[in-house]
């Protein structure tokens, strides 16, 4: 059943809310996707990861989920959502859909249910525990912080005990251990499954495994920032039961699809990675690893990704290459630089300013023509940048609300400087609308857009890319077509060259007799690169590049100019 068709396509993320809105009322929604299929099937995409769509309060723009069954009413009507499914697969477009199962929404009927008594049948759904020592509360059973900020444990009235919620307290953890729990979740993914979706993407799947002490309690996390709460996710993610879990999750669901699956999973490792997508011994296809994620934060800072350190080009192709090298022949890697939680890539790993065309493109092709599966984040491929929000009011993601009012509010940090690591890293950078032309609202909206434009959205836009063949969407375009035609970039070996230049990244892949070389400037510098010895073949050609090249035949030792990037296939290379 599982034919590896999701190994030579290409998948492109879509947050819904910021797509395009078609009823005026200022949120994307359904038939607004439906709308711009032309512009993937343009692009050439194979599969849309959809973010979810399902019924919630948005607390968390939907990844707090209220109704698995039922579509959220400003995204639409599940009418809608069938139109918008037949019409992706009558393009040959498969569907994602976003399987958010580590929590619900604290207004999902299990937990109005389970919060009410302690022996409601729904109660153990959840994960609860009683305040430290037994006291009164504001006692927390223990000393983790939730991503979005405060303890990760929430008091509960009714039952006077606390539930663990991970991420906002609008966000009660799912309790795994549950075998009607896990039937549950089982069961909602054969529905979307039996509504003709191709596959999903599981959020923060990697924490459904609590690690519980042998007495059943959740141990304190280790003080790494005295007189704080501390980061639990060290500890819950790769929990003692995951892989049993998602094995599972195999047996009973995904081994009767010819799905594609990726298992969204912070703080995993290369060898956590093989352990879940070696295809005869795991469970996914791949994982969204975050260790590439990490590199411009000060490793071990209170302050987590808002801590900024500057981007050493040579983290950058360590984490890469360690990936590419634990799961050659035993896994499948994803390729991302950007999605709906993530800066935009041009602003982050390239310069927005001068070279933003050619550095979006060399970003694209450094990706691309790794071995794995590329993920395109809607308007990463019209080289959307970061965004200058004006202040706190202009921000919508609670994230970044949350972490501003604890870090200003309570612990007296810098304004300025708490808003500047929220300029550079907070999510909203990718949360605008995509930005379609350089007409009213960029064509998004009619009405008032729930978040503000990038107000570069005249000079970047879809119907500017679309026209200029030199634009950041043809040269996606350009890599998509590439990984249809040519076997190596799927398959070929890879390989790092110059792994302490601090400027260029270049490795190859290596197919039989023949050699894929990329050769990535990372600066607006001009470092030059010489031709590798070993790398001299029957013929040479130029496969891409992101700035004109004069000839294609083997050049010998050559200047980079600011943000190049050029990819060469040499054929019949001695062994
Ligand atoms: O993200 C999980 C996760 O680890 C992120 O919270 C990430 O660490 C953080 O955003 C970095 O800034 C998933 C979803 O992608 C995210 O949108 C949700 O907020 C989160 O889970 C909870 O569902
Ligand atoms: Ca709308």
């Amino acid at each position: 059943m599982n034919q590896p068709w999701w190994k030579n396509s290409v998948v492109y993320q879509i947050y819904p809310r910021s797509f395009q809105d078609s009823n005026g009322d200022g949120i994307g929604d359904l038939p607004g996707i439906t709308r711009r299929l032309d512009h993937l099937q343009a692009l050439g995409v194979d599969v849309v990861w959809l973010s979810p769509v399902y019924a919630s309060p948005n607390d968390d723009n939907g990844y707090d989920i209220s109704d698995y069954r039922a579509i959220m009413p400003e995204f639409g009507t599940m009418a809608d959502f069938d139109t918008m499914l037949a019409a992706m697969h009558a393009r040959g477009i498969k569907l994602m859909m976003d399987l958010v199962v580590n929590h619900t929404s604290d207004e999902h009927a299990w937990f109005q249910q389970a919060r009410q008594s302690r022996d409601n049948p729904y109660h153990g759904y959840y994960i609860w525990r009683e305040p430290r020592d037994g006291r009164e509360p504001h006692r927390e059973p223990n000393n983790w912080e939730a991503a979005f900020s405060g303890s990760a444990w929430q008091w509960n009235e009714p039952t006077g005990e606390y539930y663990l919620h991970m991420f906002s307290k609008k966000q009660p953890d799912l309790n795994w251990e549950n075998p009607r729990v896990r039937a549950e979740v089982f069961d909602m993914m054969q529905f979307w499954f039996a509504k003709g979706v191709d596959g999903f993407r599981m959020d923060v799947i990697n924490m459904i495994s609590k690690p519980y002490a042998a007495d059943g309690s959740l141990p304190d996390a280790p003080v790494v920032r005295p007189g704080f709460l501390q980061p639990g996710f060290g500890l819950v993610t790769n929990g003692p039961r995951l892989l049993e879990f998602l094995g599972e999750m195999k047996r009973e669901v995904l081994s009767h699809h010819n799905a594609i699956t990726v298992g969204e999973a912070p703080m995993a490792t290369p060898r956590q990675g093989v352990e879940i997508t070696n295809e005869a011994t795991g469970a996914l296809n791949m994982l969204f690893q975050f260790e590439h994620m990490d590199l411009d934060a000060l490793p071990g800072h209170m302050n987590g990704k808002w801590a900024l350190k500057p981007l050493d080009l040579r983290d950058l192709k360590g984490s890469l290459t360690r990936w590419q090298d634990a799961l050659f022949g035993r896994g499948w890697n994803s390729l991302y630089l950007s999605n709906h939680d993530q800066p935009r890539p041009v602003s982050r790993f390239g310069d927005d300013g001068r070279w933003r065309v050619e550095s979006a493109k060399m970003l694209a092709t450094c990706l691309h023509l790794m071995q794995g599966t590329p993920y395109i984040y809607q308007g990463e491929e019209l080289g959307m940048t970061n965004v200058p929000f004006a202040g706190v009011d202009e921000l919508r993601d609670i994230e970044s609300i949350n972490m501003h009012a604890v870090a200003v509010g309570e612990r007296g940090e810098d304004p300025a400087a708490v808003f500047a690591a929220i300029l550079a890293k907070g999510r909203d950078n990718a949360r605008t609308p995509v930005q379609w032309t350089d007409g009213p609202n960029a064509g998004f909206t009619t009405g008032t857009p729930w978040i503000r434009l990038n107000p570069n959205y005249p000079q970047v836009n879809a119907r500017q890319a679309q026209a200029d063949p030199g634009s950041v969407f043809h040269h996606y375009r350009q890599l998509i077509a590439l990984r249809k035609q040519h076997a190596i970039i799927v398959h070929g070996r890879y390989a790092l060259l110059l792994p302490d230049d601090p400027q260029v990244f270049a490795y190859t892949r290596t197919l039989g007799d023949q050699r894929l070389l990329v050769v990535c400037n990372f600066s607006a510098e001009t470092p030059r690169f010489d031709w590798p010895a070993d790398l001299h073949g029957q013929s040479t050609t130029l496969l891409v590049a992101n700035l004109p090249v004069d000839g294609t035949a083997a050049p010998a030792d050559f200047t980079l100019r600011p943000y190049e990037a050029r990819a060469y296939l040499i054929d019949g290379v001695a062994p």
